[in-house]
């Protein structure tokens, strides 16, 4: 094992791709790889390290990928697996590695294995995945799948039931069969010798599931399959993994994140995305952000994992609304909110995500029902619709939490479909690519995108960013989240106005004596006013 303490990836950040809304190179509407190879001067621009590719492998597309019917190919939407080497390569030479997107909770029922699976009981695919005897029309329980309906799908050439946590065409894989592991290693290591850095690890989780004990979440062998895996495979390369993990507490992040290496190098965890919902509800079921609830929540991972585990740092991803439509405003402040969050999140200790588009401050959408393209939207339209909730409500929880506002298309410029595509795109553009795209903000020192280049070159160059301890300033104030980091030579304050309106910091230190690293504003040094949404950076060398 390695141990983790000087590892590339604590002073790296990571860029999300989401291939089908990145940039389309052949007019069909669709983004690919082609598409990205010609956008790496742009991310090279922006100092990121690596590369985090959602899932580019042959799929039916039922969930955009997510649902992989042969892990050894592209999908030819795409493009060929010639592609996929050139970007790696191409990328390299721009210092940029690429992370694949590792989809191994479920495949699509069309994977070749499910395929023989579903044949005969006596299939030696069969036991690759969960299955229950049953009769038809009576479930082997209660269970629901993630995108509605039950988890329970009947196959009559078998008599049985299949487990399904996604949708119908996302049948769980069984991780108590030991072949279905190794077939899983073998392929991983395929994708490393051609040159892979690193891997996300989609709901990982839930792979060792108990489904007669309801189990579908840190399940008893987890971890064991975890090290597993890790041993089998990541250990041999210094590479960067980070499990998704919206069952992650700060206890099970510890495992997770060893710095002995024995598991992952960081996980994804959701605590703070889920506190805009009523209690025990779903995510459509919408509640305000309590900032002290938001405090609380991140200054406790920052201090459980400091110096025993690994942060990842994020507000977006391609299932989540964008984040200064989210807890910023998209309207009068937005470029000023756009920048507080990023200062607010690059400045803790962990290596930080960006979703393609955050760098803009591109916003959520409001579409008309029929423009949405989610599986995840349509189903719950559908099922609310038939209990009967009001449309205009339905659609409130579309806008403020569906998925597809992470996914229109990246904005370029001003020309047609915001230069994503010469074609139709397979989803709308955001019609506010006019005002909003990389061509302006490449020209304007102010920009957003301006912002996050800054922030990953200071993180670059002050070493405090990465490895110092974190302490949470005035934690009661319902103003202002700001909070200190301190190594041994060096010590910075993060001070951010979370809210639209004028306010004085109520905390007294020598400001004058410090250096103002960064603000969003044009501040003087010592001024105790703090703009809507200013958010700034001291520094002090001890
Ligand atoms: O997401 C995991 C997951 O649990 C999501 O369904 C999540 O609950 C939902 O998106 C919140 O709105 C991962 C992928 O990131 C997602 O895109 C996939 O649809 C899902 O797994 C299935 O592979
Ligand atoms: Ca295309």
């Amino acid at each position: 094992m390695a141990e983790q303490k000087n590892k590339w990836w604590k002073s790296a950040v990571i860029y999300q791709i989401y291939p089908k809304s990145f940039q389309d190179s052949n007019g069909d509407g669709i983004g690919d790889l082609r598409g990205i190879i010609q956008r790496l001067d742009y991310l090279e621009n922006l100092g990121i390290d690596a590369v985090w590719l959602s899932p580019v492998y042959r799929s039916p597309q039922d969930d955009n990928g997510y649902d992989i019917s042969d892990y050894q190919d592209i999908d030819p939407m795409f493009g060929t697996m010639q592609d996929m080497e050139h970007l790696i390569c191409e990328a390299k030479k721009h210092n940029i590695r690429i992370i694949m997107d590792l989809v191994l909770n479920h495949t699509s029922d069309e994977h070749r294995w499910f395929q023989e699976a579903k044949k005969s009981c006596e299939n030696p695919y069969h036991d690759y995945y969960v299955w229950r005897d049953g009769e038809e029309g009576i479930l082997p329980n209660d269970m629901k799948a993630c995108f509605g309906g039950s988890a329970w799908e009947w196959v009559p050439e078998v008599k049985q039931y299949y487990f399904h946590q996604f949708s119908i065409k996302q049948p769980d894989l069984n991780w108590e069969n030991s072949k279905v592991r190794q077939e899983i290693y073998e392929m991983i290591n395929w994708w490393i010798d051609k040159g892979i850095g690193g891997f996300r690890l989609d709901v990982i989780d839930q792979i060792a599931k108990e489904p007669d004990h309801r189990i579908t979440c840190n399940g008893p062998r987890l971890h064991e399959f975890i090290r597993e895996m890790s041993k089998t495979v990541f250990q041999k390369e210094d590479l960067i993994t980070v499990g998704e993990a919206w069952g992650a507490n700060t206890e099970n992040a510890k495992l997770y994140s060893n710095p002995d290496g024995s598991e992952f190098s960081m996980v994804f965890q959701f605590e703070h995305i889920g506190l805009d919902q009523q209690v025990g509800k779903e995510k459509w079921d919408l509640a305000p952000l309590s900032l002290l609830s938001l405090k609380k929540a991140l200054s406790r991972w920052q201090k459980a994992l400091d110096g025993c585990g690994w942060n990842s740092l994020f507000w977006d991803n391609h299932d989540l609304p964008r984040i200064v439509s989210r807890w910023g405003n998209d309207k009068e402040y937005r470029i000023e909110s756009a920048k507080m969050l990023a200062i607010l999140l690059h400045g803790m200790q962990g290596t930080p995500y960006i979703y393609q588009g955050e760098e803009l401050g591109m916003t959520n959408v409001r579409y008309p029902i029929s423009e949405y393209r989610d599986i995840e939207i349509l189903n719950m339209y559908q099922e609310r619709k038939a209990l009967g909730y009001p449309k205009s409500e339905i659609m409130e929880s579309i806008y403020a939490k569906g998925r597809d506002n992470a996914r229109t298309p990246m904005q370029w410029d001003q020309s047609a479909n915001a230069g994503f595509s010469m074609g139709r795109p397979w989803i709308q553009v955001n019609p506010n690519y006019m005002e909003i795209n990389a061509n302006e903000e490449l020209n304007d020192p102010e920009s957003v995108f301006m912002c996050y280049k800054t922030l990953i070159a200071l993180r670059k160059k002050y070493p405090v960013f990465v490895d110092g301890h974190f302490e949470l300033l005035c934690s009661e104030d319902e103003t202002f989240f700001a909070y200190a980091r301190e190594n041994e030579q060096e010590k910075m304050y993060v001070i951010c106005n979370f809210y639209g309106n004028k306010a004085v910091f109520p905390e007294e230190r020598d400001w004058e004596h410090m250096e103002l690293l960064y603000s969003n504003y044009k501040t003087e040094i010592d001024s105790s006013y703090y703009q809507p949404y200013e958010a700034r950076i001291y520094y002090v060398k001890k």
